[in-house]
């Protein structure tokens, strides 16, 4: 429920789950016209969780992220022609083109890096929570990463020195199977094979705070943030938030098989006779239209002010897309340039 937030706070955060929202829509359309080069993956269904946690982060806090970075990048408050001229490969982006959607960062806003490797960022942001804590600075480390990643060792020995040596980090294992009745070595083809049922069990028997929040519910994905961040400053160490969303069915190849967002639906109720076979995405399961309901039913927000923040919203990534397409590709002679050789 939201009014555990204020309503700036509460359309702050909306603005933010639709500007993630269309420009995952406009990669979508770009990757189509062969604009957006190799596999991508988008944040489609998953917006509440990266805006709910971004929500509560100080500028000091560092974020790091996977391969589905582009939601967490915006919700950090990235610029969206920087972050799309990088996954475009030009010289504009964030990385000069090089790091493309894979490793989307941004220096500046404390994101140093997302991983394509599933679990390769649990060590290093638990580096960062390391160097948090000798520095004795009053931050967090947070990261991002799907459900996929516990099945690697990586993940293990990361969330075991965070847990022995009580570092400030707030991991977020974004579980977007929640619709898999999750059975112990019963894996999905898009969810994992564990021995275990719950994904918790694992984060507290190493006697680490944890928590599952309904990836829906963005007051509570900003509620159990914040209390994390507060128990990490205080010197009382990790926690691990397993924050659960149901699988949005276009993206395995990311496809707009439910359509280009239609905010109108919010209070039309109507699911597109094209798109009956998807009724609980439209009805229950899109977390853009289920916060923008719950913003008309408190009373937080009108149609016309919701349809005026999308314009604007769709108009910012208008521009991006025509900022990424005018931009250069980095020049050949600096190929060799900003990588390491090995
Ligand atoms: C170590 C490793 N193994 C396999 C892959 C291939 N791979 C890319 S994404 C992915 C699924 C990851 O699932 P999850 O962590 O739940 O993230 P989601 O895509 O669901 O957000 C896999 C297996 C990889 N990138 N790295
Ligand atoms: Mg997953």
């Amino acid at each position: 429920m939201l009014p555990v937030m204020s309503r700036d706070q509460c359309l702050e955060a909306f603005r933010k789950m639709l500007l993630i929202r269309r420009f995952e829509e406009a990669c979508i359309d770009a990757a189509a016209k062969q604009q957006v080069h190799g596999h991508y993956h988008v944040y489609i269904g998953q917006e509440a969780t990266g805006v709910g946690v971004m929500s509560v982060l100080d500028k000091g806090d560092f974020v790091h992220s996977t391969h589905r970075n582009h939601g967490h990048l915006l919700a950090r408050g990235a610029d969206p022609d920087r972050a799309l001229a990088e996954i475009f490969g030009r010289a504009t982006g964030y990385s000069g083109g090089k790091a493309g959607t894979l490793h989307g960062c941004a220096p500046d806003l404390n994101f140093p890096l997302s991983s394509g490797i599933v679990a390769g960022i649990l060590p290093i942001s638990t580096g960062t929570a390391y160097a948090l804590k000798y520095r004795k600075l009053p931050n967090v480390s947070v990261v991002f990463f799907g459900d996929g990643a516990m099945e690697e060792g990586a993940a293990y020995e990361a969330l075991n020195l965070a847990a022995l040596w009580k570092l400030p980090v707030i991991f977020v294992c974004e579980n977007n199977t929640a619709e898999v009745e999750r059975k112990p070595g019963g894996a999905q083809y898009h969810a994992p094979n564990m021995s275990i049922v719950e994904l918790t069990d694992i984060a507290r028997i190493m006697g680490m705070n944890t928590g599952i929040v309904d990836g829906l519910d963005m007051g509570a994905v900003w509620t159990a943030a914040r209390d994390a961040r507060e128990r990490a400053i205080r010197g009382e160490g990790a926690t691990f938030l397993e924050v659960r969303t149901h699988t949005w069915p276009g993206g395995q190849y990311p496809t707009l098989v439910t359509g280009r967002t239609d905010i109108r639906h919010t209070w039309n109720g109507e699911v597109p006779a094209e798109f009956s076979k998807h009724e609980k995405w439209f009805r229950r399961n899109d977390p853009v239209l289920s916060i923008a309901r719950e913003l008309l039913t408190l009373g937080m927000a009108k149609q016309a002010e919701i349809e005026k923040l999308d314009a604007e919203v769709t108009r910012a990534i208008n521009e991006a897309v025509k900022f990424a397409n005018e931009s250069p590709f980095p020049p050949v002679e600096e190929a060799l340039t900003h990588v390491w050789p090995h």
